[in-house]
């Protein structure tokens, strides 16, 4: 843009110069030469506003990452078509994409990545495996991040002042679950499986003690991994245990297989899991496996009242734009860059020392409903949606608080 500027300044210079040579030449009594026109005013400089995107966009949970990926790419849109200031000037939004195909070393190196291209903001990563060592860089370089899906409690709980999070934890996730467990679905035998990824494993821990506290009896708990296909091992264990509650701490990747197994071996079991279960995706994962209300398990946000609507109206254009149904978090990604953005416009800066205050106080009325965060940069007031699948349709069942 200064290039510009210098080139029409110059031409300009060029003109005036050249109307006074001509003027010294021309008789004195002949008519008077046109003025040269003034240049024009400097249009106004955009302030071009970097925001980071970390997901999986590729691997068994790409249709999450891409889920994600295309929330913010539509906040991205509609921040541009608005034309916002930030502090005098109109911000030019940018997203740089990256992919971490949900593994924590790659996560890490898109991390560097992206500190490397001083974004000014991110918004990720989609698993809590990659998010956590990601965000020591982000701090380290006081970037601001907001993960609008990864949902083990540490992430939040590292003292570091640039970490936020749009969605409730696993603590919350994990005890509703475990509570709803015995008392709604009357649990009694409780069987658990987690991946062992640092999202499964912290919310299965949670649903166990929360099932526990609240009169269930954990009859067993096995591990598998995030890329595990076959369940047949662990699954007859915990058949002959006579559960009729399994849980399973992981995503739906692995759950879709995991259920088919599970009604292959003829057991007779809710089958419960956390968000990363709790996707479009899974019915299609599971095929007619899931039985109608087999499958209990929860968003870890909530929308209801007047905010119900314009977020119904958002997921269909979110439909027509992409061509795919909303999968679970890309409202939340949509209204994480919302939030960034609304911070900087606060400060009326994009520095990240300056506008990260901003983003700590910030109240902002979002897609997912009213975001504002507490002293640890969780989500104040965080819901859940409890969903079963019914007629291969994830389907709510409540929103609870
Ligand atoms: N919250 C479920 C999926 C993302 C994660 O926390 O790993």
């Amino acid at each position: 843009m200064q290039l510009k500027w210098t080139a029409v300044a110059l031409a300009a210079l060029a003109l005036v110069a050249c109307g006074k040579k001509e003027e010294a030449a021309a008789p004195a009594a002949s008519a008077p030469t046109a003025a040269a026109p003034a240049p024009a005013a400097p249009p106004a400089e955009a302030l071009v506003v970097k925001i980071g995107h970390v997901a999986p966009t590729s691997g068994a949970i790409a249709h999450l990452g891409k889920d994600n990926e295309f929330g913010a790419r539509m906040a991205i849109e509609d921040l541009n078509a608005k034309g916002i200031k930030i502090g005098d000037k109109v911000a030019k939004f940018e997203l740089l994409a990256e992919d971490d195909a949900a593994d924590p070393k790659q996560g890490t190196a898109v991390a560097q990545k992206l500190v490397d291209s001083k974004v000014n903001g991110v918004v990720g990563h989609l698993n809590s495996g990659t998010t956590i060592p990601a965000s020591k860089l982000y701090s380290d370089a006081g970037i601001p991040q907001i993960s609008p899906s990864a949902t083990n409690p540490k992430y939040t709980r590292q003292g570091f002042k640039t970490t936020f999070r749009v969605v409730a934890d696993d603590t919350q996730l994990g005890g509703t679950l475990g509570k709803y467990a015995v008392e709604t679905l009357k649990g009694k035998n409780i069987a658990v499986i987690d991946d062992r990824t640092a999202y499964g494993q912290g919310v299965a821990e949670e649903f166990e003690k929360a099932a526990k506290a609240a009169g269930g009896t954990i009859v067993g708990h096995e591990f598998t991994t995030d890329k595990s296909t076959d369940f047949n091992a662990i699954l007859t264990k915990l058949k002959g245990a006579k559960p009729d509650v399994l849980f399973f701490g992981g995503m739906d990747a692995v759950g879709g297989p995991m259920l088919k197994q599970v009604k292959q071996l003829g057991m007779n079991v809710k089958f419960m899991g956390g968000d990363g279960l709790c996707t479009g995706e899974l019915a299609k994962l599971a095929g007619d496996a899931i039985g109608e209300d087999m499958v209990v398990c929860a968003e870890a946000g909530g929308v209801d009242g007047d905010f119900k609507a314009p977020l119904d109206a958002w997921k269909t254009k979110f439909k027509e734009k992409n061509g795919v149904e909303v999968q679970i978090y890309a409202p939340y990604v949509y209204d994480a860059v919302q939030v960034l953005a609304a911070a900087m416009q606060k400060a009326g800066s994009s520095d990240p020392e300056k506008y990260l205050p901003e983003v700590s106080k910030v109240e902002y009325k979002g897609l997912t409903g009213p975001i504002a965060f507490d002293e640890k940069g969780d989500i104040k007031n965080g819901a859940l949606t409890l969903y079963t699948y019914k007629n291969g349709a994830r389907t709510q069942i409540a929103v609870v608080r």
